[in-house]
């Protein structure tokens, strides 16, 4: 850098001298001609001399760096001459991000730079591939604060370079911030937007998403946190993440970048921003007793960048148990983040469940994360066992985990590793799986896989289109879970057994375990050990917020994504459905029952149009779609109306958009109070006989108890309906309404669908309330027939 200074200073002095020295005389003095004749030989030699030493001074730097000079890196070499010639000021608004002084124990000052290139769409590839190709902090000359090195495989041509302001903020006192428009209007299009976060020196930047919903698609639209220059997370975010994301910085400083393309702007962000003085790390130290437990810094929160813990325990045997581990990326030496254990690393997300020994009177647990990527952390608890009888009183899994004797060969993998439900003797109430498993006798032939191997639904009777017992005998589907014996060995009873064990509304997981907890799925809290619950949730949110039923009011565009209209061909809109969905929708079997010449039940003659909002327009949310298939329920009783519900299948995918997002499904035990309010959508009659709406209409109603409804409409409601309206009078879903959904917002603010609009006794008339199929009844048909 002494080299690099005399040469700027060399230049200056050249600079000077050429300002003093020009002169503009009359062309007629031939001998002040002759003297400007050598003032301009004076001036070209001076100009030859600096293209010789900026030639100079970039060969040096380019021999120093030992490759291609690129435009990034001309920003660099010439921010590093700027800061250098202008004494720690930034003065290069082309490329410098940020200049800071080094992080606390370093000297010096670091530049942050960035570029953002504007090139020819055919070179696109090879700008993916030369940002593909940046080194990382730590493999770049210059060790932890080295520079980014850009080395495109080709070079590049770059139309233009933009560069772009920041917004400031100092996070003293907490505040948030909210992407532009949020929450009543989306984010605008081609943003690039940047929040600088600046916290006392000291402390550290907390930054927790309250709200985030982009779009799906990452390439498209997303936010990136940085802690100075690295980026905090792991991937770019988009799209719609469960829980809360909560990111700390390592320093005083932190930054939010968000970047949106031209199509599809959804609602944004809200983000709260707080400081934490430095020493609030609260990790590490010596652990006393022979139980306790410990995480990694902030946990639940993403763990700090460039953090490090030490915990010692002194006891002479101790098991590890990590109920969660999510920390760094998978690697062999684990060089990035990882938990040291005595001097083996541990990293990536493998290890929850996974129980470890440590056999040694001194135990050193050491936590370090680098100045890359974050993640969640872990939560780990220990216990020191003698090693003769490590647990007493408790059965030994073969991972070392000790679990109550009574959950031994009770049907339930409770070691994790199956190893409690080897080589049990079955009882009398139980059957022995191929695998050596006792599982309960009720869940033979009950079309689930609880051996694991299968070998509990092999060898089963099937019955046609209906319910095999596992006596032999059939009985229709609607007679399983009825709360009759109709196969004389109860097993037509035996799923509701299983739920019922656990108590009447519980939430049944994937893994067979039953929850408790009131109406848990989609809630943004895991509740079961194996995710179920927070599965498949992207759903039953207004991805963009902006701002007829009979009683009803017009809708907001966008105010019900999940809403299609399907129109019958020669007849316009027929009836309502929902989107489950990129392809599959839910709608009413009445919908596609023929009627004389009328083909309804022929999907080549239906046409769904999703993203609409009003019948006489439509606009580019919304999307066209064939109906490659009706399955329509087969128990559907036409008499009845019981059983009302039908799947249709599209014939292309659609792209979901800020108009057209699917709806939740509830689970079979979805609770949906009596007396709770819900909504009502549709184009159909804006009173009994009336014509359609234009506009989507919405309506609010609320829950009816199924005992005043079946009394309120003599008896033809089933078990399998439930009753919503306005019990006056006067608001009301009505002809054209049908298949519609009946929408219900859980607490947490998710939109699940409780029904399906069926029929009811005219519209809108006083105690007459509208009959709904009641979707939890139907909701592993749904997944049955669709897979959703
Ligand atoms: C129908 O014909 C219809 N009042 C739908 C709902 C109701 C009545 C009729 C409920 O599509």
């Amino acid at each position: 850098s002494l080299f690099l200074n005399k040469l700027l200073n060399s230049l200056c002095v050249q600079d000077r001298d050429w300002g003093a020295d020009l002169q503009f005389l009359p062309a007629t003095d031939s001998k002040q001609l002759e003297k400007k004749l050598y003032e301009r030989k004076r001036l070209w030699i001076g100009v030859g001399m600096l293209i010789c030493a900026l030639a100079l001074m970039t060969g040096l730097l380019v021999w120093h760096f030992n490759r291609k000079l690129t435009l990034s890196d001309f920003c660099a070499v010439t921010s590093v001459l700027m800061l250098l010639s202008v004494n720690k000021v930034c003065a290069n608004p082309l490329c410098v991000l940020r200049c800071s002084e080094g992080n606390s124990g370093d000297n010096g000052i670091v530049a942050y730079y960035q570029s953002e290139f504007d090139v020819p769409a055919p070179q696109q590839t090879s700008l993916d591939e030369a940002v593909n190709s940046l080194e990382s902090p730590e493999e770049s000359a210059g060790g932890r604060h080295g520079r980014l090195l850009l080395r495109p495989k080709d070079s590049l041509s770059v139309n233009s370079v933009i560069s772009q302001g920041f917004i400031d903020i100092h996070v003293r006192s907490p505040g948030h911030v909210d992407s532009p428009g949020f929450p009543d209007s989306p984010y605008p299009s081609n943003a690039h937007m940047q929040w600088k976060f600046r916290a006392d020196p000291g402390h550290r930047i907390r930054l927790d998403f309250q709200d985030l919903i982009l779009e799906d698609n990452c390439q498209r639209d997303l936010i990136k946190i940085f802690d100075s220059l690295a980026p905090i997370e792991k991937r770019t975010q988009c799209g719609y993440p469960h829980g809360s994301l909560s990111f700390i910085s390592s320093g005083n400083v932190m930054l939010l970048m968000l970047v949106t393309n031209e199509d599809k702007n959804f609602p944004g962000f809200r983000a709260d921003y707080s400081q934490i003085p430095l020493t609030d790390l609260n990790c590490g130290g010596t652990l006393t007793g022979e139980k306790g437990s410990f995480t990694s810094p902030f946990f639940p929160s993403n763990y700090p960048p460039q953090t490090s813990c030490v915990w010692n325990i002194e006891v002479s045997f101790l098991k590890f148990q990590f109920n969660k581990f999510f920390v760094g990326n998978q690697t062999e030496q684990c060089l990035h983040d990882y938990v040291e254990i005595n001097g083996e690393r541990l990293c990536g997300s493998d290890l929850k469940g996974t129980v470890l020994t440590v056999k040694s009177n001194k135990v050193t647990i050491e936590f370090n994360s680098d100045s890359s990527y974050v993640d969640q952390g872990f939560a780990a608890e220990y216990e020191a066992f003698t090693p003769n009888n490590p647990c007493p009183g408790r059965f030994q899994c073969s991972n070392n985990l000790c679990i109550n004797k009574t959950l031994q060969c009770d049907g339930w993998n409770d070691c994790d590793d199956g190893n409690d439900e080897a080589n049990c003797k079955c009882d009398a109430s139980q059957i022995l799986c191929k695998n050596g498993h006792c599982k309960p006798k009720l869940w033979l032939c009950d079309g689930l896989d609880d051996c694991g191997d299968n070998s509990d639904e092999e060898n089963c009777v099937k019955c046609k289109g209906q319910f095999s017992c596992k006596n032999g005998r059939c009985v229709p589907e609607n007679l399983k879970c009825n709360g009759k014996d109709d196969c004389g060995d109860g097993s037509d009873e035996s799923r509701s057994l299983v739920l019922q064990q656990c108590s009447e509304f519980t939430f049944r997981c994937r893994n067979g375990r039953c929850i408790s907890k009131l109406n848990p799925e989609c809630d943004g809290e895991p509740d079961c050990e194996d995710g179920s619950d927070e599965a498949d949730c992207d759903c039953g949110i207004r991805p963009y917020r902006s701002s007829r039923i009979v009683g009803g009011q017009a809708s907001q565009e966008g105010e019900w994504p999940w809403q299609v209209s399907l129109h019958f061909k020669g007849m316009g809109h027929v009836c309502g459905a929902s989107v489950l969905n990129n392809r599959w929708l839910l709608t009413a079997a009445h919908c596609v029952q023929d009627k004389d010449k009328q083909k309804f039940s022929q999907a080549d003659q239906w046409e769904a149009l999703l993203g609409l909002h009003e019948q006489s327009q439509t606009n580019k949310w919304t999307v066209r779609r064939g109906v490659k298939r009706i399955i329509a329920h087969p128990d559907y009783d036409h008499l009845s109306y019981d059983h009302d519900i039908t799947l249709m299948e599209l014939d292309t995918n659609v792209n979901l958009n800020q108009n057209i997002w699917p709806i939740c499904l509830p689970s079979p035990t979805h609770d949906f109070p009596e007396g709770e309010e819900a909504w009502i959508t549709g184009w159909g009659a804006t009173r009994e006989e009336g014509l359609s709406a234009n506009v989507l209409q919405k309506a609010a109603v609320r829950i009816i108890n199924s005992t005043v409804c079946k009394s309120l409409l003599e008896d033809s409601v089933t078990d399998n309906m439930l009753c919503a309206g306005v019990l006056k009078g006067g608001v009301d879903a009505c002809q054209g309404d049908s298949g519609g959904p009946l929408s219900f917002t859980s607490p947490k603010g998710r939109v699940f669908q409780a029904g399906v609009v069926s029929w009811g006794e005219g519209c809108a008339r006083k105690n007459k309330p509208g009959v709904y199929t009641r979707v939890t009844k139907y909701r592993d048909w749904i997944k049955e027939n669709s897979g959703v």
